[in-house]
């Protein structure tokens, strides 16, 4: 049995070397430690000769974000490889390929996508990717669709659901998105010159109920093997491909937060660009795309749900006239709500995005950061009244001209 302790770039090459049918037994690797998110180490393994490369991915046993101080449980790999293989049961081309998983060392060796890029760079750059709603409307009817009681056995999704119970990852979404933002927590991370747009939040007992209803919602209702972290740094894209990465948060839980976690990183790229584009007419036309984007990923995935169901349903029930029209909205509606809180929790939560902190104008960045948080907790407050995805971006676009 192997013991965990967390590689080096060396000790990852000689892992590498072992593993079968990848690597000649003389292959000359390298390796180098690549990691920019929250969490993991991520090893780039590649062999000059022949071209060839893969992913070593290892849990830490804390959060590296914040240190030693926050241990984190290393079962969020097993999660991890477990959900990339069910994804992949629905929709190969759109997760990476993984070739094994070592459950000692928490680890996960996964195709190498580094002729992609991560979509939030991408969009920092004020890229365009045209096929993308499409593949991640796709990617979300089918993973949604195929893991929840309309889409699969009722009986083995219960135990399914057993299978991927994920509390500590779930409190960390609990806490910094549900609880956080809306009070004093140490927690947060607010600039200086946002104290007066978050104390207004700390106070809005209206807006307190909507996240109390929605962190309900996240809490308790298992309906689909969720991504669990659905943001643009979960995604990798090119022009013709696009793949979603890092399931470690997934667990079963309601299918509009990944939507809106989906929604709400579009959109702030959508007001981080107060910071990005100094030209009026450059910002106007990126701002349109990014909000043409939004309704096409929803438009997508609702068509996409409505053939599943047409075609695939398992629920005796689900032919009831209405009731189609009736899920469908109420997945919109909380699509809209949980976006909300994606939006307000990147501004001065724990955890920030680079479309805004990268702003390195304060004035033009906290131009951004009200916006965002004009745009979210109008989202937030208007869900459960939502009838149209058109409702979404009217409030963006408004708050984008007011
Ligand atoms: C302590 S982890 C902070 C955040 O990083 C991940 O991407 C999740 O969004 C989490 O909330
Ligand atoms: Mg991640």
């Amino acid at each position: 049995m192997t013991t965990y302790r967390a590689l080096t770039e060396a000790e990852a090459i000689a892992y590498a070397k072992e593993l079968p049918n990848i690597f000649a037994a003389d292959a000359q690797l390298t390796s180098r430690e690549i990691g920019d998110g929250n969490l993991n180490l991520v090893f780039h393994i590649t062999d000059e000769q022949s071209g060839r490369s893969l992913i070593l991915k290892q849990a830490l046993p804390y959060a590296k974000v914040v240190g030693e101080s926050w241990p984190l449980t290393l079962d969020r790999a097993r999660i991890e490889s477990e959900a990339l293989q069910l994804q992949a049961s629905f929709c190969p081309e759109l997760v990476p390929h993984v070739f094994a998983y070592e459950k000692d060392l928490a680890l996960t060796v996964m195709e190498d996508l580094s002729d992609h890029v991560i979509m939030r760079k991408g969009l920092m750059e004020n890229n365009r990717y045209p096929l993308f709603a499409g593949h991640i409307g796709t990617f979300m009817a089918r993973t949604l669709f195929y893991t929840s009681d309309l889409g699969m056995n009722q009986q083995k999704k219960k135990l399914q659901v057993g299978q991927f119970i994920n509390p500590e990852l779930c409190k960390i979404t609990e806490d910094l998105i549900f609880d956080d933002p809306y009070r004093d927590s140490p927690n947060n991370n607010v600039e200086a010159h946002l104290k007066d747009a978050v104390a207004a939040i700390w106070k809005d007992h209206d807006l307190h109920l909507e996240v109390a209803i929605l962190r309900n919602t996240f809490l308790t209702r298992a309906e689909s093997l969720l991504h669990g972290d659905l943001h643009t740094g979960s995604i990798f894209i090119k022009a013709d491909s696009t793949k979603v990465i890092d399931p470690e948060f997934a667990y079963y839980g309601p299918m509009g937060f990944d939507i809106g976690a989906l929604l709400a990183n579009l959109l702030l790229n959508y007001a981080a660009q107060e910071g990005w584009s100094t030209d009026e007419a450059e910002r106007a036309d990126y701002r349109k795309y990014l909000l043409e984007t939004v309704k096409e990923v929803w438009t997508v995935f609702e068509r996409e749900f409505r053939t599943l169901w047409d075609n695939d349903v398992t629920d005796p029930m689900s032919e009831t006239p209405a009731y189609q029209d009736w899920y469908l909205n109420r997945v919109l509606q909380e699509t809209i709500g949980f976006a909300g809180c994606k939006m307000v929790r990147r501004i001065y939560g724990l955890s920030h995005v680079a479309d805004i902190d990268g702003i390195e104008d304060a004035s033009a960045r906290e131009k951004a950061q009200r916006l965002a948080l004009a745009i979210g907790t109008s989202l937030i407050k208007h869900h459960r009244k939502a009838a149209s995805i058109d409702e979404l971006i009217a409030i963006a676009r408004d708050a984008a001209v007011s």
